[in-house]
């Protein structure tokens, strides 16, 4: 059986842990603590290099970096497909996966040095609403792509891997003080929704989340 290593609330291990999940694939999640320091264990070192999850072993294949492992789950595990067939589509999933993991994740960084990383007390409140701001710029201009193409999906019609993308990212930047609103995010507010509903969410929410 495969094992997925993760992190609780990590936005990286949960977008693999969606996709194990709509392909209803059998696993055994392996949850590893940052405060144990277990990511940095010579075992997940050894699967893991950067000493970061989530990774992935499928037999003897040991994976890291959560692109790759997504990629592999669609191509080994083709049912249902992450991605739509038409290249065009395709290149649009990729460039709405860019704009997540390159743009959105290195704003929210400075939001979570601040907003988790960092005691109450020690915190620069400019800096973390200057942070803010940008990560809500962010999403506010995914809103407007993803409204304009007129689908229900991040990258138009069909549920993609866009979707099990940003769907992790857009539930931490909410607990981090960045969250949705109906008038400025009508379509996101809708989509998370959506999303939110289907059983892959329920199944893969951070266990620490839910206390
Ligand atoms: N590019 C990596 C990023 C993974 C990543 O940064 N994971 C974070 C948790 S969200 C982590 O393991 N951080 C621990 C560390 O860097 O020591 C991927 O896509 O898998």
């Amino acid at each position: 059986m495969m094992r997925f290593y993760y992190g609780s609330g990590s936005p990286f291990s949960w977008r693999v842990q969606l996709a194990l999940e709509e392909k209803k694939l059998p696993y055994e999640p392996v949850l590893l603590s940052f405060s144990k320091g277990e990511h940095k264990s010579p075992e997940h070192l050894a699967r893991s290099p950067h000493g970061r999850v989530p990774a992935l072993s499928d037999g003897g294949l040991n994976l890291y970096e959560s692109s790759a492992i997504v990629e592999y789950l669609d191509e080994r595990y083709p049912t249902p497909p992450l991605m739509p067939a038409d290249p065009a589509a395709r290149a649009l999933v990729r460039i709405e996966e860019l704009e997540c993991l390159l743009y959105l994740a290195e704003a929210f960084r400075a939001v979570a040095r601040q907003a988790f990383f960092t005691p109450p007390e020690q915190r620069d409140a400019a800096a973390l609403e200057a942070a803010r701001a940008d990560v809500r710029s962010q999403i506010e201009r995914l809103e407007a792509r993803a409204a304009a193409r007129r689908g229900r999906f991040v990258a138009g019609g069909e549920l993609s891997r866009a979707d099990f993308t940003w769907l992790p990212f857009v539930e931490i930047a909410a607990r981090a003080g960045v969250e949705l609103d109906r008038a400025r995010t009508p379509w996101l507010v809708d989509w998370r929704e959506t999303m939110r509903a289907r059983p892959s969410y329920d199944r893969s929410y951070p266990p620490h989340w839910r206390a």
